[in-house]
């Protein structure tokens, strides 16, 4: 089953630390160290990239429920 848009908007909230509706991939590495994930930083750039549909460095609640659901239809 999908997640809800409500849910995936809880997610993105919880990566956006400052809370200014978009998330940087600062926030994006702080949030994956916060819960034990260790990537490199090509790691990173690949997953935030994917993500960041106009690649510019920022993730908006749009692209990233998007990028979300691409991964559930995977
Ligand atoms: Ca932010
Ligand atoms: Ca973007």
């Amino acid at each position: 089953m999908a997640s809800s848009d409500q849910f995936i908007e809880e997610q993105f909230k919880a990566l956006d630390v400052d809370g200014d509706g978009l998330v940087t991939i600062d926030e994006f590495q702080f949030a994956l160290t916060a819960i034990g994930e260790t990537v490199t930083d090509e790691e990173l750039r690949a997953i935030f990239g994917d993500a960041d549909g106009d690649a510019n460095g920022r993730i908006t609640l749009a692209e990233f429920t998007e990028a979300w659901h691409r991964s559930e239809s995977a």
